[in-house]
């Protein structure tokens, strides 16, 4: 058994994974069919802690099975019942926070302290932001005539399916589980294959919740588990995040079925800064220079990621000496140290991705500022999968510019004047998310409009409020997260057509 403390001796903060963790189907752990497990690995010191079912197309049959047979009583329990089961779990993991945070961190290797702050505690807000959601939704009614009224309900899907990363795994589970469950859905989701043990333990913290089979959990990799899910004529609907090419494939499923689709992928965002924001050296600049940095945070593992700064000339000096300074104090370690701000990536094929793309900026001739390399920790941290945060100089056309890397790598060049950070900014393929950083309301709205991204944050960055769409433009996604526009991708809409005339018409 591993047991894992972020401080060793507090109670509260342990985590004892199980030798081996089951598939979660109908309220029970189910062996895989075909009799299969993969290990899992903690990125923290890279060696195995537990091992999981390798899930097939007969254990996503199994989970269809009992998500079916729980999904009528489920649609049909009362808004106020069902926000309930979700604030009982709010509370319950509200209740197990840091034993959650310390779960998330061993299997996906981030900083406690963000799992403890962002991670769990937006997970948990999810939940009571959409148990609200719900109850506070409405239908509508038209008259159309004397006689004549129009109704408009929402209904349930049925059961949907899910399909989740590694970089986030508990917080974009309950993106997904949160809206879809309030909308009166059952689930059969599938975790990421890096990181499978997290999920399981929240299932079991909150198994007595949730009636049996309203939400089914099947680990296993992609093309074994995730195709057959996203491929089958039994959803309803599927939700993806992941990689651009993946969200391909599942639209090329979804199609098959015609269902509905909704897609979060790659980004390769811009974080702006206007000349203006270096007026004085204050606090102001100083949140800057915090924004400039925040492309390490989750270790650079985050669809959001600000990987591409744009600076404009007449501060580009300044800012980014000031910038690269802040890099340089940032502290890598043991992610269960709560000191900790910059910890493992989240797999050995993700270290040596960035790894090879780090290669690539320095062959296209981009400038290393500072970093471009793996970090070997001491000691039992060794095999870890650590690398230093890295900053290079460049232009907007080179493949560290272009193409999503997804660790701690900024890359970063300058603009002369607003048509070209505009210009600049735009020039990719992608349209998540964007930072603006000015202190003219004017420059940060214009800008704030013009760039093609579905989330633009003006003067802070990588702040995730439950009540705020979150999705893409262009290659990086389709439909929102997030707001209670969501539970739109979740219900489908019944129109009642009702004649009340006793008359022959
Ligand atoms: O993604 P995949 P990977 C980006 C990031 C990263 C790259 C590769 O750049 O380096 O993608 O990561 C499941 N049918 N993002 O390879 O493959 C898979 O099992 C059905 C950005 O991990 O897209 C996992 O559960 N499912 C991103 C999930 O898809 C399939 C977050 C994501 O894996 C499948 C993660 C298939 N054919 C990676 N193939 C973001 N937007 O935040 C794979 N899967």
């Amino acid at each position: 058994l591993t047991t894992v403390y972020a401080q060793p001796g507090t109670e509260g903060s342990k985590i004892t994974f199980k030798p081996r963790y089951e598939h979660w189907i109908g309220g029970e752990w189910v062996p895989p069919v075909k009799g299969q497990y993969f290990e899992n690995i903690s990125p923290v010191n890279g060696k195995p802690f537990t091992e999981v079912a390798r899930g097939t197309a007969e254990d996503i049959e199994a989970a269809l099975d009992a998500a079916w047979a729980a999904a009528p009583a489920w649609g049909k329990t009362s808004v106020a019942e069902r926000a309930l089961v979700l604030h009982r779990i709010a509370d319950r993991m509200e209740q197990n926070l840091e034993m959650l945070a310390v779960a998330e961190t061993w299997d996906n290797g981030k900083p406690v302290r963000e799992t403890i702050n962002a991670d769990i505690a937006l997970a948990i807000d999810h939940f009571r932001y959409f148990a609200g959601a719900i109850r506070a939704q409405e239908g509508t009614l038209s008259q159309l005539d004397d006689n004549t009224t129009s109704y408009h309900f929402h209904e349930p899907l049925g059961v949907v399916g899910q399909i989740i990363p590694w970089n986030f795994p508990i917080l974009m589970g309950v993106w997904k589980l949160a809206p879809a469950l309030a909308a009166g859905n059952a689930v059969v989701l599938k975790p990421a294959e890096q990181t499978p043990a997290s999920i399981m333990v929240l299932m079991e913290l909150i198994a007595d919740l949730l009636p049996p089979g309203v939400v089914n959990v099947v680990n296993g990799f992609g093309v074994e588990a995730g195709k057959p899910l996203a491929s089958s004529p039994r959803i309803r609907k599927i939700a993806f995040t992941g990689e651009t090419t993946t969200g391909r494939l599942i639209m090329q499923y979804a199609s098959q079925n015609i269902i509905p689709v909704t897609l979060e992928l790659g980004g390769k965002s811009p974080n702006i800064f206007f000349e203006d924001v270096a007026a004085a050296q204050d606090s102001f600049y100083d949140k800057a220079l915090e924004g400039f940095a925040f492309f390490a945070l989750n270790q650079g593992e985050v669809c959001t990621c600000p990987s591409r700064a744009l600076i404009q000339e007449g501060i580009y000096d300044r800012l980014l000496a000031d910038g690269v300074e802040r890099v340089q104090q940032m502290v890598q370690g043991n992610p269960l140290d709560l000191n900790t701000q910059v910890g493992a990536q989240a797999s050995n094929d993700q270290l040596q991705k960035i790894l090879s793309y780090i290669d690539i900026g320095k062959q296209e001739g981009a400038k290393v500022l500072v970093g471009g390399e793996r970090n070997v920790l001491d000691g039992d941290l060794a095999e870890g999968f650590y690398v230093s945060p890295t900053v290079f100089e460049g232009q907007n056309s080179m493949r560290i510019f272009q193409e999503e890397i997804f660790g701690p790598v900024l890359s970063v060049t300058r603009f002369s004047d607003y048509a070209d950070a505009i210009r600049t900014a735009n020039d990719t393929l992608y349209g998540l998310g964007a930072g603006v950083w000015a202190r003219s309301g004017n420059l940060a709205y214009r800008a704030g409009r013009d760039i093609e991204a579905g989330r633009v944050w003006v003067n802070q960055y990588h702040n995730y409020p439950a009540h705020s769409a979150f999705g893409g433009y262009k290659s990086s996604g389709i439909g929102r997260e997030n707001h209670l526009m969501m539970l739109d991708h979740y219900q489908q809409t019944k129109n009642l057509l009702v004649s009340y005339s006793e008359d022959a018409q």
